[in-house]
């Protein structure tokens, strides 16, 4: 197998950890794209390997194609899931190549669940915590009509009704990801996600890859600067994800902050409750 990054980018991993404000905006938004750096053609002739599949080889598609592996094990992929699931985090066994041909209709929004009790990794549902992410790898650029995976930010934090939320078509705010080839895309496990229709000529193919937290992290597994701790933390209670009542923002601002406590070991941050509603009255609409 060629190795397709160089020694200098293998040596710099610690470079490729994640910031402060970057893990802010995954626990705000409940995602991250990564750009790994390849030769030139490498997305394409993983492209070209998947097209030439005679069948879905399923969870083995990292055996059929091994090329994918790379893109996971690539520093800049490895940096960031270190950031968010601690330096041991796990590969789990569960793989999925979609091949959306040109005419694929949209999926139903949904959050990820295999529902098998019995599996070794779990995959239980942890909204104020980063237990296990889906990574979804592109191998070709990604337009908007090419079925580009959308996805609600910040819906990770909050369970729904599946029935009710899978019945939805388009949501305010919604966000798509028309992305470059070789992008990769972390999302929260339990961030709500749906695959588009793909009205293009071309076939998407999406290969996703789970992993998971092996442990809780002692302290931060990224690049953490204690001195913006203030600034995190008026992050986490004001930034807006996606439209929601207001009523709400206090359970989410609360999940906001445990999540980051429960991944930052001793690093974690104060949690301090505001009253959002003193102040002026509102005024009248005249
Ligand atoms: O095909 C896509 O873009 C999304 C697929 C998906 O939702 C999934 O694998 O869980």
């Amino acid at each position: 197998m060629i190795n397709v990054f160089g020694k200098e980018q293998m040596l710099s991993d610690t470079n490729h950890l994640l910031s402060d404000d970057q893990i802010a905006d995954f626990v705000i938004n409940g995602y991250h794209i990564v750009a790994p750096q390849f030769q030139s053609d490498f997305h394409e002739r993983v492209y070209q390997e998947l097209n030439d599949l005679p069948t879905n080889p399923g969870d083995e598609i990292n055996k059929a194609v091994p090329k994918i592996d790379d893109v996971y094990e690539h520093p800049a992929v490895h940096g960031a899931l270190t950031s968010l699931l601690g330096s041991d985090y796990k590969r789990a066994a569960h793989r999925h190549c979609h091949k959306n041909h040109p005419g694929t209709r949209s999926q139903t929004w949904h959050q990820d669940s295999l529902n098998i009790p019995t599996l070794a990794d779990g995959h239980g549902r942890v909204s104020d915590h980063v237990q296990s992410v889906l990574a979804m790898y592109y191998p070709q650029a990604v337009t908007e009509k090419m079925g580009p995976t959308a996805l609600i930010p910040g819906s990770h934090l909050f369970t729904a009704s599946t029935d009710r939320n899978a019945s939805n078509g388009n949501f305010r705010d919604q966000v798509v990801a028309v992305v470059p080839a070789g992008s990769v895309l972390i999302l929260h496990y339990d961030i709500w996600h749906a695959g588009t229709a793909n009205t293009s000529d071309q076939v998407r193919y999406m290969v996703k890859y789970l992993f998971e937290r092996a442990n809780e992290s002692a302290e931060p597994s990224w690049n953490h600067d204690p001195a913006k701790d203030r600034h995190i933390f008026e992050r986490l209670e004001q930034d807006e994800a996606a439209a929601m009542q207001r009523s709400l923002v206090s359970k989410r601002n609360y999940r906001r902050t445990t999540m980051w406590n429960n991944i930052a070991g001793k690093a974690a941050l104060k949690y301090e409750y505001r009253d959002k509603w003193s102040g002026d009255w509102p005024k009248p609409n005249l």
